[in-house]
């Protein structure tokens, strides 16, 4: 480990730890070629950006106003030109990081809720495949549905979905009072966080971060967390159920992962991004005579369509469709020569991918006026049309398997089985129902539900973090559940296998050998953290007992997006415990020795009182604090001791 930051007390990697400490092999022997080639990717980047700014990674620095930027925090800086301190900086960032991932799954929420309204009125060619959803959300809106058709019915729901996002009125949530508890809505009125809509809250906390704004960071703390709620209940909820409403819920099935999945003799479609509008409609045109004979005449066996991030796992949840990799592996993916064709809707799509794409002669559609790639091919998603550009967008696929170059393909022969496509229903199905899930929880067979997220930073082993603590968590009896990127790493190392029971501890073992699952459930893409969510909400409603006094912890270990914020802090709300893996959004309190310290134990927080905020003082507020470690093994255990004290205050053995 060449980058050590002693201010941050902690350690991060280089290119050969990276390739030397990935369990990922087919990322190891990718990083090799692209070097071979002289390739750069974000490993080549995150390099040349060593020493990175001590004052960015504890997030004091200050870029708000024209007059920054303002390091804020050390020994002649102590406060910003305007006059803002440590604390003012640092939930400043926080708020307006969470704001920006509140926006992004916001956008995501918008598209998927309109095509549903669309297609509710009978204007686009989708169907309502989620019924079921349908009728089940309506009884939790307490609509009047007697009479009403399935269209009508979806309407309403959706309607409600969108006035969530985007309320003006100073009017409480309805999907929130829809399925939270009442024991935290009264929290959430005490503390005055109760959110309006998504869009509100984005605008106020974006208002009050300008320059001259609030000044208060409790205040900032206050609104960080109800923009959590917002983010939490209308862009998550929002975007997962509109899209069970159009493409139904998913069920568990087999399939395989990573980069071995691509076929030499076969066309290549990776699909990137977030929102599965437009590869839905692919998906059904690739089947289509048309495009198939046009494969033929191309020369290749067929056509073979790969997952890359959130649209990859919702392809991967609903028809178990192979995925490939996760945001940092979009480079190396392409780097195997064998993709012929990239479709990226919105976010996690990097500016880099579009440089290694042209090195392979990869064609790269972009499907999301909010996502352009200078010099891709940009068709952007209209629910009107999306029959008409889905098969466009198909035959350009295709087409460019025609001249690829098939001296330079170099697929690594790494694939793993795995099931996906647990779905809150799908679980409960496979336990029995919530009651029998739970009794094996209160019995010890399976000692705490954890749910792992996230994206990929350079800034560990690339999936090393994830892989590391959910062995760990696994071994000793705990559940996991996993959305993203994380799902990607746990995924890849065979861990989402029913044959991974063997890797877990006695009493999960058991558990999931009777039940044919494995000892870490894939849920979904990132905004279905809802699927996790509702599984703990129907857990504590079983028990009679609050979301914080249960055996169950949020863990993001390799945070790389402003959306990670967004669950963290939302898993907070919930009174759920988070931990995260550093370096992370939210400041970690740093011990430091007092200045006459004679002890081990003579010391002082040297970190903010943002850091002891969330570490500390949350726990007061919401039943929840954030345990900040980067070293995964080490953050295990921190998980597995906070697994062992919920359930010893609930005197569950
Ligand atoms: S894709 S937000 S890197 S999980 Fe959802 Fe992965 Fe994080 Fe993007």
């Amino acid at each position: 480990m060449k980058f050590f930051y002693p201010i941050l007390n902690t350690e991060m990697p280089d290119k050969d730890d990276i390739k030397r400490l990935t369990p990922n092999q087919a990322t190891k022997q990718m990083l090799e070629r692209l070097e071979a080639d002289g390739i750069e990717t974000s490993f080549d980047r995150y390099l040349a950006q060593q020493p990175q700014c001590p004052f960015g990674m504890r997030g004091t620095c200050c870029q708000r106003c024209l007059w920054g930027p303002c390091r804020v925090g050390g020994p002649k800086q102590l406060k910003g030109i305007c006059g803002a301190d440590m604390n003012l900086v640092v939930m400043g960032n926080l708020l307006r990081g969470l704001a920006a991932g509140c926006a992004a799954h916001g956008q995501h929420a918008r598209e998927v809720i309109e095509t549903a309204i669309l297609t509710a009125e009978g204007k686009t060619r989708y169907r309502i495949l989620g019924e079921a959803s349908v009728q089940k959300l309506a009884g939790r809106f307490g609509l009047e549905t007697g009479g009403k058709s399935i269209q009508e019915v979806t309407r309403e729901v959706t309607g409600i979905l969108l006035e969530d996002l985007a309320r003006v009125e100073n009017v409480e949530m309805k999907t929130l009072l829809a399925f939270a508890p009442k024991e935290r809505i009264d929290t959430w009125r005490k503390l005055e966080i109760m959110p309006r809509s998504a869009m509100f809250e984005v605008f106020e906390a974006l208002h009050k971060t300008t320059l001259g704004g609030d000044s208060d960071w409790q205040d900032l703390a206050r609104h960080e967390l109800r923009t959590a709620l917002a983010y939490c209940w209308s862009t998550l909820f929002g975007s997962s159920l509109a899209t069970e409403i159009l493409f139904g819920v998913p069920k568990p099935q087999l399939t395989e992962v990573n980069y071995g999945i691509l076929k030499e003799d076969h066309v290549n479609i990776l699909v990137h991004g977030h929102s599965p509008m437009m590869v839905e409609k692919v998906l059904e045109k690739i089947e289509s005579p048309e495009i198939q004979e046009l494969a033929r005449k191309q020369g290749a066996k067929g056509i073979q369509m790969a997952g890359m991030c959130c649209t990859g796992l919702e392809l991967l949840a609903r028809y178990g469709i192979p995925s490939a990799g996760s945001i940092l592996g979009q480079e190396l993916i392409v780097g195997t020569g064998a993709v012929d064709a990239v479709i990226a809707d919105m976010q996690c799509v990097l500016p880099g991918l579009k440089q290694v794409a042209d090195c392979f002669g990869t064609e790269i559609i972009t499907t999301s006026s909010s996502n352009r790639i200078p010099g891709a091919t940009h068709l952007p998603f209209d629910p009107l049309q999306g029959d008409e550009i889905a098969l466009e967008i198909a035959r350009i696929a295709v087409n460019a398997y025609g001249h690829r170059d098939r001296s330079r393909i170099n697929i690594p022969a790494v694939k793993s089985r795995a099931m996906a496509g647990f779905s809150l229903e799908a679980i409960l199905d496979k336990f029995g129902g919530r009651a029998a899930l739970l009794e094996l929880l209160k019995s010890g067979k399976i000692r705490g539900i954890v749910t792992i997220v996230g994206c990929n930073t350079t800034k560990v082993p690339y999936e090393s973090s994830h892989v590391t603590i959910a062995r760990r968590l696994i071994e000793h009896d705990i559940l996991i559940t996993t959305t993203g990127c994380s799902s990607y790493a746990l995924l890849n190392a065979g861990l989402c296998a029913p044959e991974a029971a063997e890797l877990a501890g006695d009493g999960l073992k058991e558990v999931c050998l009777e039940k044919g699952i494995p000892p870490v459930l894939a849920v979904g893409a990132c905004v279905d953290n809802t699927r996790s969510i509702r599984l703990f909400l129907e857990l504590a409603e079983e028990s009679g007992l609050a979301l914080p006094q249960l055996p169950f912890c949020f863990s993001g270990p390799e945070p790389g997006n402003e959306k990670t914020l967004g669950q963290a802090v939302t898993f907070l709300t919930l009174g759920i415990s988070t931990h995260q893996g550093f370096p992370g959004p939210i400041p970690v309190p740093i011990p430091v020795p007092t200045a006459d310290a004679k002890h081990l134990d003579d010391y002082q927080r040297g970190g903010n009182e943002v850091a002891d905020f969330f570490a500390e003082k949350l726990l007061g507020l919401l039943g929840a604090r954030v345990y900040s470690e980067p070293y995964p093994e080490l953050a295990a255990k921190t998980i597995q001791m906070h697994i062992h004290r919920q359930r010893l205050g609930l005197g569950w053995k």
